[in-house]
């Protein structure tokens, strides 16, 4: 028997995508009614195919990741939200901590032989530092290592001390840029939907401070990244109106460098009835973002969020960056995440070759500063 051909226009149109693909083909820009359409159809591997022509339009198969270190100084937070196992709410709880600077900056002092580019920090909303705290934080990590980049506190971090210090979001990223801090992690940004993030994470600044905060950075000659925490009690309008403001915000300044959907974990969180969100969905969530953001360069999948498996596999769903060597994580792994702490640059090279891909190692800034392992003497 004749085997039939079933070509990709065929199945398109079959999946009810033919119309977003000839915009896709064409560079036109997709709106709102596409992007859910994009969430609907059926087919995850025609959306998986179109965002891979968009990734390798732009990128051809190059895939970065870098040799960054996660810091997380203080799990005490003043906010309840709703997916988080990470933080407690005063100091004095059960598994409350808060490092002493010299606790911080010792983290970095026993990685002097790594060469590590990045550090990422991410902390709960204290109440009780002084600003101090982190302007002398960011100052001794450059002392120890005057090249490394600080891409630390998240937007909602930012709104936080200004309210608790009595400054302006600006003043508070001045203040934070004089003592090094190089660029804001994505973290934060939830669900920008207010039904969503009224319920999950109420006392966060909401959506236009978020977003407003990045614009600030930007004008002071900040990158960023932007998340999208999904998988939890969202629909797929919701999604895809977080995708619409982040590109919006990425029209008029063109400073975000990464968009990050982070897959929700529910363990040990009071969400943890909720499943955690299947494979075909997070490859679909990287694979729409790369189709619905067609200003922002890098779709990262953070294998810690992904599993490693998955993330490997959505380097073929418009995926181009694997976030790094990460080392030290807590968020995920207290919220159930079961893949390893860390990944040495060897290990995320051979996943990315492995996966038909090119390795790259970047700094923060896209720069590449190795050459992948085929290449090497
Ligand atoms: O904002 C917390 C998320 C974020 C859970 O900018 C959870 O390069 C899932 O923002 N299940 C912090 N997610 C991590 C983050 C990040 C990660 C990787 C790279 C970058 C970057 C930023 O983690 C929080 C929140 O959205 N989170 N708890 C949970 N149970």
């Amino acid at each position: 028997m004749a085997r039939r051909s079933y070509p990709m226009q065929a199945r398109l149109a079959a999946s009810g995508l033919a119309a977003i693909a000839e915009k896709v083909d064409a560079g036109v820009r997709l709106d709102f009614a596409d992007g859910v359409r994009l969430f609907e159809s059926p087919d995850l591997l025609a959306v998986g195919s179109m965002a891979n022509r968009v990734r390798e339009r732009r990128h051809a198969g190059r895939t970065y990741f870098n040799h960054n270190i996660r810091l997380e100084a203080t799990n005490v937070c003043v906010a309840s939200c709703l997916f988080c196992s990470f933080a407690r709410l005063k100091p004095g709880d059960q598994g409350a901590y808060t490092m002493s600077l010299e606790q911080v900056w010792d983290r970095l002092r026993q990685r002097k032989d790594q060469p590590l580019t990045e550090v990422h920090i991410v902390n709960g909303l204290h109440p009780d530092l002084p600003f101090s705290y982190y302007t002398d934080l960011l100052r001794g990590l450059k002392v120890i290592r005057p090249d490394i980049h600080l891409k630390c506190f998240t937007a909602v971090e930012i709104a936080f001390f200004a309210d608790l210090y009595g400054r302006t979001d600006e003043q508070v990223l001045i203040e934070l840029k004089d003592a090094g801090l190089d660029s804001l992690p994505g973290g934060g940004a939830e669900i920008f939907a207010p039904r969503v993030r009224r319920k999950l994470a109420a006392d966060k600044c909401d959506a236009d401070r978020y977003l407003s905060i990045h614009r600030t950075a930007h004008g002071l000659g900040m990158r960023t990244n932007v998340t999208m925490l999904y998988g939890h009690i969202e629909t797929f309008e919701e999604r895809i109106d977080h995708m619409l403001r982040i590109r919006a915000l990425q029209d008029e300044t063109g400073a975000i460098q990464a968009f990050i959907p982070l897959a929700f974990h529910p363990d040990n969180n009071p969400m943890r009835k909720l499943p955690a969100p299947s494979a075909t969905d997070t490859l679909r969530v990287h694979a729409v973002g790369r189709l619905m953001l067609d200003n922002v360069p890098h779709i990262k999948a953070y294998w810690i969020a992904t599993g490693v498996e998955v993330a490997q596999t959505s380097l073929w769903f418009g995926v181009n960056d694997l976030d790094g060597t990460v080392q030290e994580e807590t968020i995920y792994h207290m919220a159930g995440s079961t893949t390893p702490n860390a990944m040495t640059p060897r290990q995320l090279e051979r996943l990315i070759f492995a996966a038909g891909r090119e390795p790259l190692e970047r700094d923060t800034l896209y720069n590449v500063v190795r050459a992948p392992v085929g290449a090497r003497q």
